[in-house]
C-alpha cells in the first residue's frame, strides 16, 4: 500500500459525544439504509451497536496482530457453551463509552435504556458452565490472557420458558431473527470438518501408516466476536463456529441431478450447529450431541494449528505456545484429533504425539453426579469417528499398561480404570484424565471429593495431576452492570479500582460499623427491590411488596438442588397460618422468588415446576395470609433477569444436598450483591460461609460425610415424615390436591417420590431447614444488624472475582507470563 490513511494504523472514532454522534448516525445512513426521522427501534439498536464495535476494532485488530507475532503461551478455552448475557452494556462499559453514548444518544432523541432493553441476549448455554465459561473470557481479556475462546454458534439458544396452567411450555429461542451485531463472520476463514467413513494402512514410503477415509464433511464456518477487556484497551475473540454444507457435498449431489437430495443434504449439515442440547445433567447418547462436539473441536484446533500457530513452527515446542482447557468433557474428542492431526497429518511418531498432547490439555471437571458423567457408545464413536476410536484403543492400552506396571496384575482395577468400560462405553471423564496435564474441580470441597471417590484410583496412581481452581464471577456483569448503586456505593467509599481488585472489598469492613453507611446500603437495597418491582410487574404483572423479605432460589431446576425443600418450607408457613396454628400477622412478610428452566424431558423436574405453580396460586389469592406471603415465578429465567433479581435479594437460597453440588456460581453472584445465604456445607458454599463466617451465614443440614452415613446405614425418608409432625402436614396438604383443585393425583408423583426414595435427601434436611428459616426471620426483625451482616458479606466475598480464578488456573495448571 502506498496511500498515507493506508499505512498508518486503524484509528477509533474520536471519543466524544460528537464523535459519537457522527458515528453512529453514519451507521444508521450506511448500514441501515434509513434516515433517524424513520428509524425503527431495530435500526437505532443495530446502529448503536455498530458505532460501540467500531470503537473497539481498532483495538481488537491490534490484539490479534499482537497474538500472532507474540511468542507467549496462549490458553485456547474449549466450550461447547458461552452464556453472555447481553452485550450492548457490558461493551460500552469496557470501552468507556457508557456516559458518552448515553449523552449522544439522547441528543439524537433516544433514550438508551430503550436499547439496552431492545436487546435479545444469546443464551448459548445452559446453566452455571456456560456462564462460567463467559466469565472467564471476561477475565482473560481484563487480565490480558493471550487466548481464544472457542464453542458453537447455536441458531437456536436454550429454549424460551412459558408457563400454560402453570406448566412450563418450551418455545424456540430465535436469538438471530433481527441478525446479531456483535458477530462477524469469516467464511474465508472456514475449516472442513469429517466425519464417519474407514480407516486404512498405507506404506508411506516405507512407513506403514493409518489414515481415515471420510464418508462425509461439513464447512465450519467462524464468527467472531470481540470480547473486550475492562478499560485496559485489549480486545480478544471469542470464536463460535457454525455448520454449512460443503461445495464438494453440494456439487457432488447438485451434479447427480438430484436437486432436492441436494438441498435436503444442506439441511443435514445445517443441523450440526442448529440447536442447543437443553440437558445439564444425565446426557442422552444422542448422535448429533457427538457431532457437535467433534464439529467444534476439530474446528478449532484446525484454525489454531494452521491460523494462529506459524506455519514452520516446532511442533514439539507447542506445549510450550498452547494450552487447550477443556471445559468438562464436552470437548474431550480433541484429545484424540490433535493426536490425529500429529500423527496421521503431521506425521509425528506416536511417542513424541502423545508426550506433546498431555502437556496441551487440562481438563474441568464441574459435576459429581455419576449419571452426569459423559460416556459415547463404542458402537456410535466407531460409526461417525472411526480414527478417534482407533486412537482412543490405543491411548487405552497404553494406559493399562502402565497401571498393570504399578500395580501389579489386578484384573478388578485395570477394570475399574479403563477407559474403556465393560459395557463398550468411552469414558469421557477417565480420557480427560488420562491425556490431560492436570485435572481441576470447580470449589474446594468439590476437588476434594473429585480426588476421593469419582477419581479416586487415578489420583492414587497421579496424585500431582489434582488441582482445585475454584470458580469466581465477573465482577464488571454482575456487580457494576446489575447493580449501579451498590457500585457507585462502594467507589464512594474506596475510590476506583476495586472492580479489577475484587480483594480491596474487604476495606468495606469498617464501613459496616458505619451507621450513615448501612443506611445508604440499605437504601441501595430498597432501591434495587423497586426496581425489580418495576421489571416484573411490566414483565409477567408480578409485584414485589417494599416490606418483604426477598427470598430467592434461581438455578436449573434439578432433584439435587432440592427447590422441593424451599417449596416444603413455603407449604409448612402456609398450612401454619390456614390451620389456625400461627397468625398470619406474626409470619415475617416473605416473597419467594423462583426462576427455574427444566430440561424438556426431565419429567419430575417438569412436575416441581407445576407444583410451584401450583402452589403459588393457592398461596397468593388466600385472604387469610393477609398478602404476607408471596410466590413470584418469573418464567424464563436468564442471564438478563439475573442481572435483576439478584442485585435485590436480601436471602439466597443454596439449599443442595452436601456432596452434589460442584460448585455453584449464583451463590457468589448473591454474596456479593449483599445477600445473606441460607446453605447447606456444599460446593463453593463452604469457602462463602468460612470468608463470611457463621454470623452472616444461615448453615443447615447433614455435611457430607453425614450424608454418606445416612446413606450407608439405609436412608428411609418416610422415618423422617414420622418424626416431624409439620413435614407430615405439608406433604399431606400437596397430596391432598390442596394446590391442584382436589385432585390427587396431579403431585403424587412429587409426594411419593419425597416419601420413598428421595435419593437427594429432602425429608432428611427439612426439619434443619426450617429451623434456619426461623433465625432468617429472627434475624430480619433487626434490621440494622441484617444490613450490617449483608456488608461484611459484600466485603468478605472479593475472593469470588473469577479474575482470581484466572489467576489461579495461570498459577497451577496454564503456566502462562504474566501480561506485558
Ligand atoms: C452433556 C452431554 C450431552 C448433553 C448435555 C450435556 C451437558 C450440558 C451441560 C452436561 C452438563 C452441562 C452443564 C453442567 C453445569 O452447568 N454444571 C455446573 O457448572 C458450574 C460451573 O462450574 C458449577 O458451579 C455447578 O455446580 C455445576 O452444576
Amino acid at each position: 500500500a502506498t496511500h498515507p490513511l493506508a499505512l498508518a494504523p486503524v484509528a477509533s472514532p474520536p471519543a466524544t459525544v460528537d464523535g459519537f454522534v457522527r458515528e453512529f448516525l453514519l451507521n444508521l445512513n450506511m448500514e441501515r439504509g434509513v434516515a433517524l426521522s424513520s428509524a425503527t427501534e431495530t435500526d437505532t439498536y443495530m446502529a448503536l451497536a455498530a458505532t460501540v464495535r467500531d470503537y473497539l476494532v481498532a483495538r481488537w485488530l491490534e490484539d490479534q496482530r499482537r497474538q500472532r507475532e507474540d511468542q507467549r503461551k496462549a490458553v485456547c478455552y474449549l466450550s461447547a457453551e458461552y452464556l453472555l448475557g447481553r452485550q450492548l452494556d457490558n461493551n460500552l462499559l469496557a470501552s468507556g463509552l457508557t456516559e458518552i453514548a448515553t449523552e449522544a444518544l439522547a441528543a439524537c432523541g433516544i433514550d438508551i435504556d430503550t436499547m439496552r432493553a431492545h436487546e435479545v441476549e444469546p443464551g448459548l448455554g445452559n446453566g452455571g458452565l456456560g456462564r462460567l465459561a463467559a466469565c472467564f473470557v471476561d477475565s482473560l481479556a481484563t487480565l490480558s490472557v493471550p487466548s481464544i475462546g472457542y464453542g458453537i454458534r447455536y441458531e437456536y439458544g436454550i429454549f424460551r420458558q412459558v408457563f400454560r396452567g402453570g406448566e412450563q411450555i418450551e418455545k424456540p429461542d430465535a436469538w438471530l431473527a433481527l441478525g446479531s451485531p456483535w458477530e462477524f463472520r469469516h467464511p474465508e476463514s472456514a475449516q472442513t470438518v469429517s466425519f464417519a467413513g474407514h480407516t486404512e494402512t498405507y506404506d508411506d514410503d516405507g512407513v506403514i501408516r493409518s489414515r481415515w477415509v471420510p464418508a462425509w464433511s461439513v464447512r465450519a464456518v467462524p464468527y467472531n466476536y470481540m470480547v473486550p477487556g475492562y478499560q485496559n484497551g485489549r480486545v480478544n475473540t471469542l470464536r463460535l463456529w457454525s455448520a454449512e454444507a460443503t461445495k464438494a457435498f453440494d456439487l457432488r449431489t447438485f451434479n447427480s441431478g438430484d436437486y432436492v437430495e441436494a438441498v435436503r443434504a444442506q439441511t443435514f449439515a445445517e443441523n450440526i450447529s442448529k440447536v442447543l442440547y437443553p440437558e445439564d445433567s444425565t446426557p442422552q447418547g444422542k448422535e448429533l450431541r457427538l457431532q457437535q462436539q467433534y464439529f467444534f473441536v476439530a474446528a478449532s484446533i484446525a484454525d489454531y494449528m494452521t491460523k494462529v500457530l506459524p506455519e514452520d513452527f516446532d511442533l514439539e515446542d507447542l506445549p510450550e505456545r498452547v494450552i487447550f482447557q477443556l471445559n468438562d468433557t464436552h470437548p474431550v474428542i480433541a484429545v484424540p484429533e490433535m493426536m490425529r492431526v500429529l500423527v496421521d497429518e503431521r506425521k509425528l511418531d506416536w511417542d513424541a504425539a502423545w508426550a506433546i498432547t498431555q502437556k496441551c490439555f487440562a481438563y474441568t471437571c464441574h459435576t459429581l453426579l455419576p449419571e452426569a458423567l459423559e460416556v459415547w457408545s463404542v458402537d456410535l464413536l466407531g460409526r461417525l469417528l472411526p480414527r478417534h476410536l482407533e486412537i482412543i484403543y490405543r491411548i487405552n492400552d497404553e494406559f493399562l499398561l502402565r497401571v498393570r506396571e504399578r500395580f501389579g496384575d489386578d484384573e478388578q482395577r485395570l477394570r475399574d480404570m479403563s477407559i474403556v468400560s465393560e459395557q463398550r462405553a468411552v469414558r469421557m471423564a477417565y480420557l480427560a484424565t488420562v491425556a490431560g496435564s492436570k485435572v481441576n474441580g470447580v470449589a474446594e470441597l468439590h476437588s476434594q471429593l473429585l480426588r476421593e471417590r469419582v477419581l479416586h484410583q487415578f489420583d492414587e496412581m497421579m496424585p500431582e495431576k489434582f488441582t482445585n481452581v475454584t470458580n469466581g464471577v465477573t465482577p464488571r456483569r454482575f456487580m457494576r452492570l446489575a447493580n449501579p448503586d451498590l457500585s457507585e456505593l462502594i467507589t464512594a467509599a474506596l475510590g476506583t479500582g476495586w472492580l479489577t481488585d475484587l480483594e480491596r472489598l474487604r476495606e468495606l469492613e469498617s464501613y459496616a460499623e458505619d451507621p450513615d453507611f448501612r443506611a445508604a446500603f440499605a437504601s441501595v437495597k430498597a432501591a434495587n427491590k423497586r426496581r425489580l418491582n418495576d421489571v416484573l410487574m411490566k414483565r409477567d404483572g408480578f409485584e414485589i411488596a417494599d416490606d418483604h423479605l426477598l427470598d430467592v432460589m434461581v438455578k436449573r431446576l434439578h432433584e439435587y438442588k432440592r427447590q422441593t425443600l424451599k417449596l416444603l418450607h413455603i407449604v409448612t408457613l402456609y398450612e401454619r397460618v390456614v390451620s389456625g396454628r400461627v397468625a398470619a400477622s406474626d409470619l415475617q412478610p416473605r416473597t419467594f422468588i423462583f426462576g427455574a428452566k427444566a430440561a424438556p424431558g426431565y419429567a419430575m423436574a417438569k412436575r416441581v415446576i407445576h407444583l410451584i405453580n401450583a402452589v403459588g396460586s393457592v398461596v397468593n389469592n388466600d385472604p387469610r395470609l393477609e398478602g404476607r406471603l408471596k410466590v413470584v415465578f418469573p418464567p424464563n429465567y436468564n442471564v438478563t433477569l439475573a442481572e435483576r433479581v439478584i442485585p435485590a435479594a436480601d436471602l439466597s437460597e443454596q439449599i443442595s444436598l452436601a456432596g452434589k453440588e460442584a460448585s455453584g456460581t449464583g451463590n457468589m453472584k448473591f454474596a456479593l450483591n449483599g445477600a445473606l445465604t441460607i446453605g447447606t456445607d456444599d460446593g463453593a458454599n463452604v469457602e462463602i460461609r468460612e470468608l463470611v463466617g457463621d454470623d452472616n451465614f444461615f448453615l443447615f443440614g447433614m455435611s457430607e460425610p453425614e450424608v454418606e452415613e445416612l446413606w450407608a446405614a439405609g436412608y428411609r425418608p418416610g422415618e423422617f415424615a414420622q418424626a416431624d409432625d409439620e413435614l407430615r402436614r405439608a406433604l399431606d396438604l400437596i397430596g391432598s390436591g390442596a394446590f391442584s383443585d382436589g385432585d390427587r393425583s396431579t403431585f403424587e408423583p412429587v409426594v411419593s417420590n419425597l416419601m420413598y426414595d428421595d435419593r437427594f435427601m429432602v425429608l432428611a434436611d427439612y426439619t434443619s431447614y426450617i429451623a434456619a428459616q426461623e433465625r432468617v426471620d429472627a434475624a430480619y426483625a433487626d434490621r440494622d444488624a441484617w444490613t450490617r451482616s449483608a456488608i461484611l458479606n459484600v466485603a468478605r466475598t472479593g475472593f469470588f472475582s473469577s479474575d482470581r480464578s484466572i489467576r489461579d488456573y495461570i498459577d497451577r495448571i496454564w503456566h502462562t507470563q504474566p501480561a506485558r
